[in-house]
C-alpha cells in the first residue's frame, strides 16, 4: 500500500470513459482512495471545466485531465511504476493513449448511442446512476446527440463496427498469450485503453454481449485490469521488445485513428493561422471538419484538446535521441503511425488554470 495521511478522493462515474482510465491506476499503485459519484456542477466551480473525472488530492489539491492525473500519480508515486521508460515501450504507451482519448470515443459512442436497444438500455442506467428522471434524461440528450458530434453517424457505422471487429480480434490474439499490453506488468497504455473497453463497452448492453460472445480474452484483460493485484504483476517484456502480436494492435489503431486525428489537427491549425490577435485561449471546439473512416467519409467536431494530445506524444518521441528514434521508427514501420510522429505542428497548445491555452510566442 502507498500510504497517505488520507485518501483520494476520485470523482468519478463508473459508466464514465475517462474515469475508467484513470481507475486502474489508482488500484495498481495501492493507493487509498474512495470513489465519490461526479457531480459535474461541483466540478466546474472547482476547475471552470465540467468535465469527469477529477482527483482530489490527500492535501486537498485537484487533479483533472486523466493524462495529467497519470503523470502526477506517477510522480507521486513512483512505484509500482505506470510508464515505461524505455523508447520503444514508452512510445507504444503513449500511442495507445492517443488512440483511446481520441479516436476510441468514436466506436465507444456508437455502441452506447448508435441503436435502438443501446440507447433505450443507455438512458436507463443514465436515470438509475444520477437518481433522478428528468436529470437522467437531459443528461442522456446531451451524450446522444454527441454522437453525432463525435462522428458517429448512422452512415459511418459499417467502418465503425468493422474496426472495431479488427481490433477486437487482433486484441484477442494478443492477450491470449499475453497477460497486459506490453507485457506482464500493467501501463498506461493498459489504463487508457481500458476508456473505451471498460468505461463503455464492458457497460453497455449491446457492445458487452459483443465482447463476451467473441472476445473473451479481452474480458480476462478487463478483469485483471479491474484488479490488478501487486503478485499478479510480472515484467515489460525484456529488452524493449514488443510482441508481434501488440504489433499487429498497433497497425489497426493505427492505420484508422492517424488520418481522423491528423485531419483534426490540420483543421484546428487552420483556425489558429487566421484567430484573431488577441485570442489567448482557443474555444472547446471549433466546429466540423471532413475526414474519413475506411474510406467512409465523416463530419466531426473539431476539438483543440486534440493538438495538445498529439503534442503530448511528439515530445515524448523528439526527447528520445537519434538512435533511439530509429528504433522506435522502425518498431512502427506499416503501422500507419508513421505520419503522426512525422507531423510537425504549426502552433503549441499549454495550460493554464485547467484551460488551454496558446503558448506564449504563438502566432
Ligand atoms: N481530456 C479529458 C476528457 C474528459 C471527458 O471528456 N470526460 C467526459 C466524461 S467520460 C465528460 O465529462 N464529458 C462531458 C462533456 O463533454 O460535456 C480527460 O482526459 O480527462
Amino acid at each position: 500500500m502507498n500510504a497517505t495521511p488520507a485518501p483520494y478522493r476520485f470523482h468519478a462515474f463508473e459508466v464514465s470513459y475517462f474515469s475508467a482510465k484513470v481507475r486502474p491506476a489508482l488500484r495498481y499503485k495501492q493507493l487509498w482512495y474512495e470513489e465519490v459519484r461526479a457531480n459535474v456542477g461541483d466540478i466546474l466551480q472547482r476547475t471552470g471545466l465540467g468535465f469527469i473525472p477529477i482527483l482530489e488530492t490527500p492535501d486537498g489539491q485537484v487533479w483533472q485531465d486523466t493524462s495529467e492525473i497519470l503523470d502526477q500519480l506517477e510522480v507521486c508515486h513512483p512505484n509500482p511504476p505506470l510508464f515505461p521508460t524505455s523508447p520503444v515501450q514508452r512510445m507504444a504507451a503513449h500511442l495507445i493513449e492517443l488512440y483511446s482519448d481520441e479516436f476510441g470515443l468514436i466506436p465507444a459512442m456508437h455502441y452506447r448511442w448508435g441503436s435502438e436497444l443501446g440507447e433505450a438500455s443507455a438512458r436507463a442506467r443514465f436515470t438509475a446512476m444520477i437518481g433522478n428522471e428528468k436529470r437522467g434524461r437531459a443528461a442522456a440528450d446531451r451524450m446522444a446527440r454527441a454522437r453525432l458530434m463525435l462522428g458517429a453517424t448512422d452512415a459511418a457505422a459499417p467502418a465503425i463496427e468493422a474496426h472495431t471487429r479488427d481490433l477486437l480480434d487482433v486484441l484477442s490474439r494478443h492477450f491470449g498469450s499475453s497477460p497486459y499490453l506490453l507485457g506482464a506488468r500493467m501501463s498506461l497504455a493498459d489504463c487508457a485503453l481500458m476508456g473505451p473497453l471498460y468505461g463503455h463497452f464492458f457497460n453497455d448492453l449491446v457492445s458487452r454481449k459483443l465482447l463476451l460472445e467473441s472476445a473473451v480474452p479481452v474480458c480476462g484483460w478487463i478483469e485483471r485490469c479491474n484488479f490488478p493485484t501487486s503478485d499478479g504483476q510480472g515484467e515489460w517484456l525484456e529488452g524493449d521488445a514488443l510482441a508481434p502480436s501488440l504489433r499487429a494492435v498497433l497497425s489497426v489503431m493505427g492505420r484508422d485513428a492517424a488520418q481522423v486525428l491528423l485531419d483534426a489537427v490540420r483543421s484546428f491549425e487552420a483556425w489558429a493561422d487566421t484567430r484573431p490577435e488577441d485570442v489567448e485561449e482557443p474555444p472547446r471546439a471549433i466546429g466540423p471538419y471532413a475526414t474519413a473512416l475506411r474510406g467512409t467519409p465523416i463530419q466531426k467536431g473539431c476539438l483543440p484538446y486534440s493538438l495538445w494530445m498529439l503534442q503530448r506524444s511528439l515530445d515524448v518521441y523528439r526527447s528520445f535521441s537519434e538512435p533511439e528514434r530509429k528504433r522506435v521508427d522502425e518498431s512502427l514501420v506499416g503501422s500507419g503511425w508513421e505520419t503522426v510522429l512525422a507531423y510537425q505542428p504549426r502552433h503549441r497548445l499549454g495550460k493554464k488554470n485547467f484551460q488551454l491555452i496558446f503558448e506564449k510566442g504563438d502566432s
